[in-house]
């Protein structure tokens, strides 16, 4: 609920979402493919024998590990095996049609040759630029690229999380400077990338200065028209994050959905919205041992169904080993669900809330604009039986579904508006998509 009471000069700067090429561009993408590359890959979750229990790109921070070792790491950084036509090959086999590449993690080291820090790329045994090439490989394949920036930078001297003293004032001032010449630099070397990825937000000396950020969005968006910046950037004067203190997004959407999704379309407000997901519990950087639940290509593709039936955009994030290589599991995903997606994908783009009252076998998808409605069936019904009510004054025009086999006869109208597709046989290895056609009654 908007409430519109306070003035402010740092809050939304637009109601409502962006409906620019970019950002319609965007919207009809839904899949998206992460990646968590840096120096963390190195360790892997593990130092001298001991296991880190926390996410791998985090185990600098703990305790067992000194940190001087983990800033010499960059000493061990050499991909020999890296291969970005063969990452773009298997995202866009995926279905991907865009993809976030960290450019700089907590960690603060770049994996672009920044000239702003020597903690980069270019110390590294392999010299060479990671960033470049990997846009030119997925730009190749038709994938749009985003660059994850993490505003905590634990390499840079002058980063603070609280600024208690002047001193701490003083050094937070040049650390500003550093992330916009850094930014400015990412945008100038790679003009083609579609936007940034922030991440690393939530301390106060950012959050208390929603001024800069403010600016800094402006800024960038004004270098390179058309750049998409998520919620996670800015703080409005009062602190707020995401939403500013009348509850109105900032940024061109919603991006706190991180390892969870939304339920209902109440919880999205009408907003664009994305939603970042590890295939494991909690892992984004490559761990050695995946612990917990692991999850499936099936339940990847629920949520990502799940994502396009609630407006939004579901991103599977992959954390490759320090040679450049993927572990099995990873890649095995990736062909599941480009196997699924290369025959429903149709479902997926461009889809969006069909505005249909939600049954339990699965998610109604619309492509966007249309009287196409896609029945994505994730739970078959032991009845075989999949019930259908459609808006008043809808009529079902016709049925079919993606897979060959799949529907038993024509719908049975069973109420007003409402009917039964049979299936024709209930043993299915992953969801199924229909395709209705509605018309509306005259
Ligand atoms: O701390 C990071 C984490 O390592 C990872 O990068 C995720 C991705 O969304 N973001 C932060 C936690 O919110």
């Amino acid at each position: 609920s908007i409430k519109d009471t306070l003035p402010l000069e740092h809050g939304a700067h637009r109601i409502g979402n962006r409906t620019d090429a970019d950002m319609t561009r965007w919207r009809s993408q839904r899949l998206g493919q992460f990646i968590h590359w840096g120096l963390y890959a190195i360790p892997g979750g593990e130092w001298k024998g001991k296991t880190y229990n926390g996410a791998a790109e985090w185990i600098r921070s703990w305790k067992e590990m000194p940190q001087q070792e983990y800033d010499n790491l960059y000493k061990q950084f050499n991909p020999v095996n890296y291969r970005p036509e063969e990452w773009a090959q298997q995202a866009s086999d995926m279905g991907a049609k865009y993809m976030i590449i960290t450019t700089k993690h907590h960690d603060g080291f770049c994996l672009w040759p920044s000239k702003y820090s020597k903690y980069t790329v270019a110390a590294s045994p392999w010299k060479k630029d990671i960033i470049g090439p990997m846009v030119d490989a997925y730009n190749k394949k038709g994938i749009d690229v985003y660059l994850y920036f993490s505003i905590i930078d634990w390499n840079q001297p002058d980063w603070r999380a609280a600024l208690k003293t002047p001193a701490d004032a003083a050094a937070y001032q040049r650390f500003k400077v550093f992330v916009k010449n850094q930014l400015t630099e990412l945008l100038q070397r790679y003009p083609t990338v579609k936007g940034f990825w922030f991440d690393g937000t939530w301390d106060d000396s950012w959050k208390n200065d929603g001024a800069f950020s403010d600016e800094l969005e402006q800024y960038l968006q004004r270098l390179h028209p058309g750049l998409i910046i998520g919620s996670r950037l800015r703080a409005d004067e009062k602190g707020a994050r995401h939403f500013d203190s009348n509850s109105r997004l900032m940024g061109d959407y919603e991006q706190g959905w991180e390892r969870k999704l939304p339920e209902k379309s109440a919880d999205v407000h009408g907003n664009d919205w994305e939603g970042v997901m590890t295939i494991p519990e909690n892992q984004w950087g490559y761990n050695a041992k995946w612990t917990g639940h692991i999850k499936s290509s099936n339940e990847l593709i629920e949520m990502l169904v799940k994502s396009a039936s609630l407006g939004g955009n579901f991103v599977i994030n992959f954390g490759p080993k320090s040679d450049g290589t993927f572990r099995t599991e990873e890649v095995q995903r990736m062909q599941e669900i480009g196997h699924w997606m290369k025959i429903n994908s149709s479902a997926i783009d461009g889809g969006t809330d069909a505005g249909f009252a939600k049954q339990d076998w699965g998610y109604y998808i619309r492509k966007s604009g249309t009287d196409s409605v896609y029945m994505v069936v994730c739970n078959v019904p032991v009845s075989g039986n999949l019930r259908v009510k459609l808006p008043a004054q809808t009529t079902l025009a016709n049925v079919t579904s993606l897979e060959k086999n799949i529907i038993s006869g024509t719908p049975e109208l069973i109420g007003k508006n409402e009917y039964f597709i049979h299936l024709d046989h209930k043993s299915q290895d992953a969801p199924f998509v229909i395709l209705l056609q509605t018309s509306k009654e005259n």
